[in-house]
């Protein structure tokens, strides 16, 4: 039997065509609706109740008989999961594992801390299945994730950060720029999977200069970069574009943004997950 792959909708994949894979979905909850962020969500929607919607919101993440239906009937499962540092899902994982493999003796689950979201968690599923279509070890695989995870990396720019202020993911501070208008909050995942802020960009062409200067800086020189937007689908297009002509054979994805992401990087956010040094 081959590898189950298994992450939850942060990583804002919910189907993979020919791969054994299983995305747990997280849960935004408001006093009137709770929304699952699974393949019947339309996203847009919510997006747009969210706007209208002037009372408390929040998430919720994957509890671990969730992780254990998504195991159910492997015998090999790698896991993926939101950062550990903003988010229950890596410990309900670790935890399901334990019970996984306590009920099942010669099963093994190994749980990725992506320390990210989004598109750099994606680069951290494609790498294996690549990995899984050379022929590797369970072991090998998950070795070389983590070798992986430490050369990949996240920029986002955000044009509000009131749900990550409203639930405690940044401190107020720091996000304080992002919300007056015209301007974007420009940041990153930092190494242990917080959320940093770096710059402010004032408009959108600075805050895409400013996105393409700190990729670069990270070490992109035209690897796999893949973009996820909410509800903002010509910039990505226009990032990408400008990406491709520096660096030809870039390998560029766009999609967009889950029901998870879309809630925290709110209407006009871009995620960036691509690979450097
Ligand atoms: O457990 C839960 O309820 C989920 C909590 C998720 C909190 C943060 C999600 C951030 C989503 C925002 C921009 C990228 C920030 C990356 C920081 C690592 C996307």
């Amino acid at each position: 039997m081959g590898i189950r792959i298994v992450a939850d909708s942060s990583s804002d994949l919910l189907l993979w065509n020919g791969v054994d894979y299983a995305s747990v979905p997280l849960r935004i909850i408001t006093d009137a609706k709770e929304y699952t962020d699974n393949e019947a969500l339309d996203v847009s929607s919510m997006v747009q109740e969210l706007l209208n919607y002037k009372g408390r919101s929040s998430t919720s993440c994957p509890n671990v008989a969730d992780w254990l239906d998504a195991f159910s009937g492997a015998e090999e499962v790698l896991c993926f999961t939101i950062t550990s540092n903003l988010s229950g899902a890596y410990a309900s994982a670790v935890e399901a594992k334990k019970e996984y493999e306590q009920a099942n003796p010669t099963a093994k689950v190994y749980v990725v801390d992506s320390l990210s979201v989004g598109g750099e968690t994606r680069l951290l599923m494609e790498k294996a299945v690549e990995l899984l279509g050379e022929g590797k070890t369970f072991e090998a695989i998950c070795a070389e994730i983590e070798e992986y995870k430490k050369t990949t990396h996240l920029i986002f720019s955000l044009e509000s950060m009131k749900n990550l202020v409203n639930n405690g993911r940044v401190d107020r501070l720091s996000a304080l720029a992002a919300g007056l208008l015209g301007i974007r909050a420009v940041g990153q995942a930092s190494d242990v999977g917080t959320l940093e802020m770096l710059k402010k960009a004032r408009g959108k062409k600075q805050a895409l200069q400013t996105i393409f200067e700190l990729v670069q800086e990270r070490g992109f020189r035209g690897g796999k970069l893949r973009i996820a937007h909410c509800e903002n689908e010509e910039t990505a297009q226009e990032l990408a574009t400008m990406v491709q002509k520096r660096y030809p054979t870039a390998d560029i994805k766009i999609r967009p943004c889950g029901g998870l992401c879309s809630f925290y990087a709110e209407r006009g956010g871009l995620i960036l997950g691509f690979e450097g040094h």
